[in-house]
């Protein structure tokens, strides 16, 4: 009798996540779009950092990007005001994207007119960690007047980004950031990782990053 019971055997949240996350990435490269994960605090610089790279690109390679926000349009605004494709997710009080919410968006987005997606997280030092969503790059930002100290407190974002992108550099001057010792803690942390000081205000750094990223774009 027993045997005509129903049992759902419920997959760890993360695992069925990881699912589809392959699944997007398996369309993204099926597409050819390289895909980039943005991970920061609220207000560390995502969409500028966004903003001016898509200014610097100059159209190749065609980005899009999907915005991740726990309520408003206001950034998704602000990339289609560039004459960029942009899809905004509310995550109405979720700290993180997941991979499910990634998958909609890419169904609302011309894939076709797209070679590289930048996709900015909610600004979160540490839920978003966790949450791969088929991206092929983790990316973080780090603004200056955040403080230098930050590996010591989440460490665990400093170990899983591929570059860390220190915005707001023009503010050096009027904060205590230690440039040189937030290089030695993070390289501790994740020895491989690219660290690249940048302002979007004043621009300066801005081609190097963008040479790292279309370098790292062109051998994935
Ligand atoms: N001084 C200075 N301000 C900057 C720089 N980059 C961004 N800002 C300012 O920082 C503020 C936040 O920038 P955003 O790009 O909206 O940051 P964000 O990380 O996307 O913010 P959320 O999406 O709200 O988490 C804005 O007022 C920007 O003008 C910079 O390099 N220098
Ligand atoms: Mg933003």
């Amino acid at each position: 009798m027993t045997n005509n019971i129903a049992v759902i055997q419920s997959i760890p949240i993360l695992r069925a996540n990881d699912q589809v996350a392959q699944d997007n990435r398996a369309l993204l490269d099926s597409r050819d779009i390289f895909a980039v994960n943005i991970m920061a605090s609220p207000g560390a610089g995502k969409t500028s950092l966004i903003l001016r790279t898509i200014e610097a690109l100059q159209g190749t390679p065609r980005v899009g990007v999907i915005e991740g926000d726990v309520a408003s349009r206001v950034d998704a605004a602000k990339i289609a005001e560039s004459g960029t494709p942009v899809v905004q997710i509310n995550t109405q009080g979720g700290c993180h994207l997941e991979a499910t919410m990634v998958s909609q968006a890419l169904k609302k987005l011309p894939l076709n007119d797209i070679d590289l997606l930048f996709i900015e997280n909610v600004g979160n030092l540490i839920c978003p960690v966790e949450f791969r969503l088929g991206e092929h790059r983790n990316i973080m930002l780090l603004s200056v007047p955040e403080g230098s100290d930050k590996p010591y407190k989440y460490p665990s974002i400093f170990t899983v980004v591929d570059a860390i992108v220190i915005n707001k550099i023009d503010l050096l001057p009027y904060c205590d950031f230690d440039l040189p010792a937030f290089r030695e803690l993070v390289l501790g942390l994740n020895p491989q990782v690219q660290i690249l000081p940048l302002s979007c205000q004043t621009r300066k750094g801005v081609s190097a990053w963008t040479r790292w990223l279309l370098e790292t774009m062109h051998t994935s």
